[in-house]
């Protein structure tokens, strides 16, 4: 495995769930980090804890990446300890509802192809630059099951994570000859504050995607992560695909437990 220790880690959606558990793990190798989210007090909490604990340095960076000309900005205007990024976890993402299409709220609509795709898509390019002009780096997207299980009430969400995968893979066609490393990371049922989200507070729909199995753990995909940026310089992981151990498909879940 290759050290991570002083590498610049830039992660986003950083204060929750599986950002927040990459993070931690990521910090634990001795690499610095650049932690994005929406919640100030969340990320400066997380700040010094991972800072007192690792003796890493943290630069945070308050930002919903809804916001495109925002996140255009976000890596030029990072301080200069901080510019030159070595991996780009694009991790923020979100579902927002499970209506079917017909009935799909417009302002939802944006909100998951704004934060989903077109932010993750500008973050790249813009660390993208760099990584070509220094001629190392890795960027790690996270997609989804749902990128090839669709299922019904999932048009957008769905959608947007065929999206995360495809744009991943064309990705690695562009950056072909050149030492930066391209990954997908596509979990299936992961508990999180994802379907809380999804159901808008619902706490019953919520717990209903989880009952009867043992889920996936953010810490089990933030170990994907770790593990995909640590393989030796000539292994480029390409996609990790996860179930929790009670699933075969986005929707052939067995709920026995
Ligand atoms: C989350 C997995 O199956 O709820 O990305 O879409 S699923």
């Amino acid at each position: 495995a290759v050290s991570l220790a002083n590498k610049i880690i830039l992660i986003t959606g950083a204060s929750s769930g599986i950002g927040r558990a990459a993070a931690e793990q990521f910090a634990e190798t001795g690499a610095n980090l650049i932690l994005v989210a929406r919640r100030a007090e969340r990320l400066q909490e997380l700040k010094s804890k991972l800072e007192t604990a690792f003796g890493i340095k943290t630069h945070t960076v308050t930002l919903d990446l809804q916001d495109i000309p925002k996140v255009e900005k976000l890596i030029p205007g990072l301080p200069a300890a901080f510019q030159e990024v070595d991996i780009l976890v694009n991790n923020a993402g979100l579902a927002l509802g499970k209506a079917p299409a017909q009935d799909n709220d417009v302002a939802d609509i944006s909100v998951m192809l704004d934060t989903n795709c077109k932010s993750l898509a500008v973050l790249t390019k813009c660390a993208a630059k760099g990584m070509i002009a220094r001629n190392r780096g890795h960027i790690i997207n996270i997609s989804s099951i749902a990128a090839s299980d669709h299922y019904a009430g999932g048009s957008i969400y769905c959608g947007t994570k065929a999206f995360v995968t495809a744009f991943t893979d064309s990705l690695r066609h562009d950056l072909v000859g050149t030492n930066i490393r391209v990954t997908a990371i596509s979990p299936g049922a992961v508990q999180t504050e994802f379907s809380n989200i999804r159901f808008k507070g619902n706490q019953e729909a919520a717990d209903a995607v989880y009952s009867g199995i043992q889920p996936l753990t953010a810490d089990d995909i933030a170990d994907q992560i770790v593990y995909a940026a640590t393989r030796p310089a000539n292994v480029q992981i390409a996609d990790i695909i996860s179930y929790a151990t009670y699933q075969a498909s986005g929707t052939n879940i067995a709920r026995v437990l």
